[in-house]
């Protein structure tokens, strides 16, 4: 058997998604989620000069071997363009194998090691009132974890709070620039948490993303002042970039920290890990060179009491979220999968099996992965794909701010 065909596929149901579609001298086909929010059509064009023309005639069976040609053969490594591309390779031989094999993907990743997938969901309110309902609102559909995101006053724009039914920051337009106040925001947080621990009580697992935002001495004020509510993660408090922040952050606090959807390799988080600096890492399929390296990733953290939380925002295909699931099926120490159900316009392009019930996502039982792209609904969906840009934030003097 070999590959005879990959193609590159570019649409916007509802938001920018890019696949790669590879077909085999057997008549099987395997997709990869190859979608970078913003740099979407990057790894587009990564792949196609790049990569397609190195998989035909390669054997689909050779997952690993593929894996180490596309990572050195390149030479100029890392990075979240070519560890998506790569990713995007990686996450379709799997779905290949699976369908030779006749198995679903977590059988040959050493079979199920628990029931579901336990999800968190995106609770947010532009007013407490508003989050208090939506948090009732997950806990009334079986969630067991909600993140919580809230409206700060005095601060127009804030990211993950949205009265739109799918929360969508990217667009075409160049970014809006909006005001951000570390101030307001430190001084607000607390508040918001100990209302939301006496509605739902201590059992329902809270978390919060800080988006990168903050200092790391910022960091261990707000670590310190939500101990009271043991959140279950707090999420990117601080740029990745710098492990030490983190080891300042942990002398201060014992609020559990979670970091990684925006690593690419290892080697952005091996001594976050190795060092306990951190309790999650939320590294996912697309971004972080697929199943075969975020395999390793995992594995890594299970040594040293580290779990997973994976990223599943809508910017990621149900491609990647199909791939995710039958790696959390079957690590060991699997911690919690990030959920953003996708706009209707999306499944319709991304038919999948994956389901959620009573705070479980279940992966689908069919060979591969369980997931395909329609191509007749991609033609009607727009194929083209845009140029999208992130929002882009600013302090109160007009110097850059984390979004
Ligand atoms: C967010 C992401 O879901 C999350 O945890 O950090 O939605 C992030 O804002 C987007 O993926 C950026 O493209
Ligand atoms: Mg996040």
């Amino acid at each position: 058997m070999s590959i005879t065909a990959a193609r590159v596929i570019v649409c916007s149901p509802g938001r920018n998604f890019v696949t790669l579609k590879i077909e085999t001298s057997d008549g099987l086909t395997g997709v990869g989620d190859a979608t970078l929010n913003g740099r979407e059509l990057a790894v587009a064009a990564y792949l196609t000069e790049h990569v397609v023309p190195l998989l035909i005639g390669r054997d689909p069976a050779r997952i690993e071997d593929t894996w180490q040609y596309l990572y050195k053969g390149a030479y100029w490594r890392r990075g979240p363009v070519t560890m998506t591309a790569i990713a995007a390779v990686d996450t379709a031989l799997w779905d290949l194998k699976g369908k030779m094999a006749g198995l679903p993907v977590y059988q040959l990743l050493g079979g199920r090691s628990r029931s579901g997938v336990t999800v968190y969901g995106h609770a947010n309110g532009s007013s407490l009132d508003a989050l208090l309902s939506s948090v009732a609102g997950f806990v009334d559909r079986g969630y067991r974890a909600v993140r919580i995101q809230a409206a700060i006053p005095d601060i127009s724009e804030i990211y993950g709070v949205t009265s739109a039914a799918i929360y969508e920051p990217a667009s075409a337009a160049i970014p809006a620039e909006s005001v951000w106040s570390t101030e307001h925001y430190l001084a607000h947080i607390p508040s918001v948490f100990a209302r939301v621990r006496e509605e739902f009580g201590p059992a329902l697992r809270l978390l919060h993303d800080v988006h990168h935002r903050l200092t790391p001495i910022e960091a261990a004020r707000l670590g310190k002042s939500l101990e009271p509510y043991a959140l279950t993660w707090l999420e990117d408090p601080v740029p990745a970039e710098l492990p030490d922040g983190y080891r300042l952050i942990r002398q201060h606090t014992t609020t559990p920290l979670a970091v990684g959807e925006v690593f690419n390799s290892i080697w952005d988080c091996e001594r976050l890990i190795r060092e306990q600096l951190i309790d999650y890492v939320r590294a996912t399929v697309v971004h972080a060179g697929g199943l075969t390296h975020l395999r390793r990733i995992f594995d890594l953290a299970a040594l040293h009491h580290v779990r997973t939380g994976s990223h599943g925002a809508t910017d990621l295909s149900p491609v990647c979220m199909s791939a995710a699931l039958h790696l959390d099926l079957a690590v060991p120490n699997f911690g919690l999968q990030e959920y953003m159900p996708h706009a209707p316009e999306t499944d319709e392009v991304f038919p999948h099996g994956y389901r959620y019930e009573d705070g479980y996502l279940h992966a689908a039982e069919t060979p591969g992965l369980g997931v395909d792209i329609d191509e007749a609904a991609v033609r009607a969906a727009d194929a083209k794909g845009h140029a999208w840009r992130n929002p882009v934030w600013r302090y109160e003097d007009g110097s850059f701010a984390e979004w």
